[in-house]
């Protein structure tokens, strides 16, 4: 065995070492690596999480996921690869709706793989579009999912055409580099050209972060794009991430006041734009938001963001590589349910995380700047941008753009993209903004769209500020349904708004169907988070404007129980709201439920 000779190595060695391997069979190469790292670095691995150990023993996100793709007995892949694969922007799944079938007729579950992009702010052209267009009717399930963090997903890519997929993606110049895995996500970014002229250079600095914080590793390439690493010429080093990557998942957001579309007190990482004299002077810092968390574990909560400072735009880049660090440096990395960075933050207290990414900046932050937000979500409709260009927000269900019954979804913005010479740009709220046409092609589109079933203007208030996460059928930590559920939910209360003269009001609903927050349930003015199948918690006192976490209303709720608890809330906030007040400031004044101060206090 190779092993016996090569140990111990130190650590700078072990990649040349690696490279040399190509020809060592798969279970030669992988024991071996194992037992390198192992007896390399003094690591007590007993005491850290089992995806410590794999991501080290990776080989810089290589693991065995050639062997893996190229085995044609299974449709899934090595345990091992299952996580690996989530940095390369993929998750295996089956389809539970076929859970109990298969398991009868004695098949392997129906494996197949979800497919998340990365990009920056959300911004693809029309060929873009197009293309996603495309791949998701000859690899996927025929849909597009348009994710809360302003991506695509695709869903039902089995094993054998995961390579075409990604390839197919990159010639249209794609990547999923990052999209998932212990590393920095998709960099979100407020999408409204239209809102203002400094769209372009905020797209920049999402842009820039991303670019900034991707792993350095070639193994993407080498894997999904047959570009091979030449042995001694060039080895893989990660100088931000190093050879275990982040504790957990790491996100940022900019936005842009008064608009908090991107929820940014919900990111690990948020920056704040200030905009003095038509210029963005530099951005506020926020650190420690994040969503997560899980019934029965109290230590694991939702938690909205600090503001700790406000710095130059032109150290936006350092201060997102400096903060990460001290989270990579101090996470926590034995329980992942408790290794984000808002406990990192918790545990040691703000104060302390400030001055430790001053000490890693060498500089100290300036003062944080006043801002105020006026809303979350999307403002859907037409809007004129300064620079006469037009720019339609479009409410997507779900963020699935499909084709269903007369609603031709799909079609529509497949022909709107065969039209405009603009952009698509993805919210971070599910929908999309087809962004930059002329007064010629909003005319086109808006035919488009009517002759497609497409009607923008006819949605409730309540309707427009829904997100549901997937859940069921693919996601394998669903509790109970939101995405196929909560229109049919909102249709009913709905009923109870027109009674009461609401429907035009904009009121912020979101469900998702377990407590891991992917909807962002907990800053909405409604919440609901499954439980059980046909069972969700309902939370109310969520604001408006992204800034309060909500609180338990009511536990385990049925459809009938649901609409029950909400009709008397609803008949008293239509008779007695002062002017202009929302619901999620409501039922806190009339003390349906009290305000959550801190993360730490929330309860399932
Ligand atoms: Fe999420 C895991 C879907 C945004 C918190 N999320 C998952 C997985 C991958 C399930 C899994 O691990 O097996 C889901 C795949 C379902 C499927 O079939 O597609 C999933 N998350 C989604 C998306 C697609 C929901 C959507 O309907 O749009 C969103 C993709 C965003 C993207 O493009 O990157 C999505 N996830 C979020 C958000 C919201 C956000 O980022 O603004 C959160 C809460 C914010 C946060 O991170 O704190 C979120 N997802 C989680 C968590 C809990 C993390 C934690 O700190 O505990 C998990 C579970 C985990 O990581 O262990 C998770
Ligand atoms: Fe799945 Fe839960 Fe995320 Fe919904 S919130 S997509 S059910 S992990």
């Amino acid at each position: 065995m190779i092993t016996a000779q090569l140990n111990p190595l130190p650590k700078g060695e072990r990649q040349r070492i690696f490279l040399h391997y190509s020809t060592v069979s798969v279970i030669d190469r992988y024991s071996y690596n194992i037992k390198l790292n192992t007896m390399s670095d003094n690591i007590n691995w007993s005491e850290l999480s089992e995806t410590e150990k794999i991501k080290y023993e990776s080989n810089y996100l290589r693991g065995t996921l050639v062997e893996s793709l190229a085995d044609p007995i299974t449709g899934s892949i090595a345990f091992a690869d299952t996580q690996i694969s989530k940095f390369h922007g993929m998750y295996q799944q089956f389809d539970r709706d076929l859970e109990k079938e298969r398991k009868r007729q004695k098949l392997e579950p129906a494996f197949s793989f979800l497919i998340r992009v990365r990009i920056p702010g959300g911004v693809v052209s029309p060929s873009q579009w197009l293309k996603m267009d495309e791949i998701s009717e000859q690899y996927a399930n025929h849909t597009l999912k348009l994710t809360t963090r302003q991506t695509f997903q695709l869903h039902g890519v089995i094993k054998t055409n995961l390579k075409k997929t990604i390839q197919a993606m990159n010639d249209s110049l794609m990547d999923t580099i990052a999209a998932c895995g212990d590393v920095n996500r998709n960099v979100m970014c407020h999408p409204n050209p239209a809102e203002s002229p400094l769209h372009a250079e905020m797209h920049e600095t999402a842009r820039r972060i991303s670019e900034h914080l991707l792993p350095s590793t070639t193994a993407y390439h080498e894997i999904w794009l047959d570009k091979k690493l030449i042995a001694d010429s060039k080895q893989d080093v990660e100088p931000i991430y190093g050879d275990r990557y982040l504790p957990r998942k790491f996100k940022i957001a900019v936005v842009l006041p008064p608009y908090n579309d991107c929820d940014v007190f919900s990111q690990d990482l948020g920056f704040i734009a200030i905009v003095e004299n038509g210029k963005i002077v530099g951005y506020n810092v926020a650190v420690g938001g994040g969503l997560g968390s899980t019934f029965g574990i109290p230590e694991a909560y939702p938690r909205l963001a600090d503001v700790i400072g406000f710095c130059l735009p032109d150290q936006v880049l350092e201060v997102s590589e400096k903060v990460l660090l001290v989270q990579k440096d101090n996470g926590n990395r034995q329980n992942r349910k408790l290794s984000r960075m808002k406990y990192t933050i918790d545990n040691h207290g703000v104060d302390w995380f400030k001055k430790e990414v001053e000490k890693y900046l060498g500089y100290e932050f300036q003062e944080a700047k006043p801002f105020a937000f006026i809303r979350n979500g999307d403002r859907l409709g037409w809007k004129k941008g300064t620079d006469s260009k037009w720019n339609l927000t479009l409410f997507v269900e779900g963020g699935r753009v499909a084709d269903k019954g007369d609603y031709k979804m799909k079609s529509a913005l497949r022909e709107v993209a065969q039209t405009i010479a603009g952009q698509f740009i993805l919210t971070g709220n599910q929908n999309v903004i087809i962004a930059n046409v002329t007064s010629e092609e909003k005319k086109k589109i808006s035919l488009i769209l009517k002759e497609n079933g497409v009607l923008p203007g006819e949605i409730s208030g309540l309707r427009q500020n829904s997100i549901a996460c997937v859940a069921l059928n693919t996601c394998g930590l669903a509790f109970a349904e939101a995405e196929r559920y909560l229109p049919i939910l909102i249709s009913k209360i709905e009923t109870i708004l027109d009674q009461h003269g609401l429907l035009k009001e904009e009121i912020v609903i979101r469900m998702t169907g377990c407590p891991n927050g992917c909807g962002r349930p907990y800053l909405a003015e409604i919440g609901f988070v499954g439980k059980s199948e046909g069972h969700y918690n309902l939370y109310l006192g969520g604001n408006f404007i992204g800034t309060r976490l909500n609180t338990l209303y009511k536990e385990t709720l049925t459809e009938d129980e649901i609409l029950a608890e909400l009709k008397p809330i609803i008949a008293d906030y239509a008779a007695n709201r002062t002017e202009g007040e929302k619901l999620g400031d409501f039922v806190i004044r009339k003390q349906y439920v009290k305000e959550t101060l801190k993360g730490s206090d929330f309860r399932h």
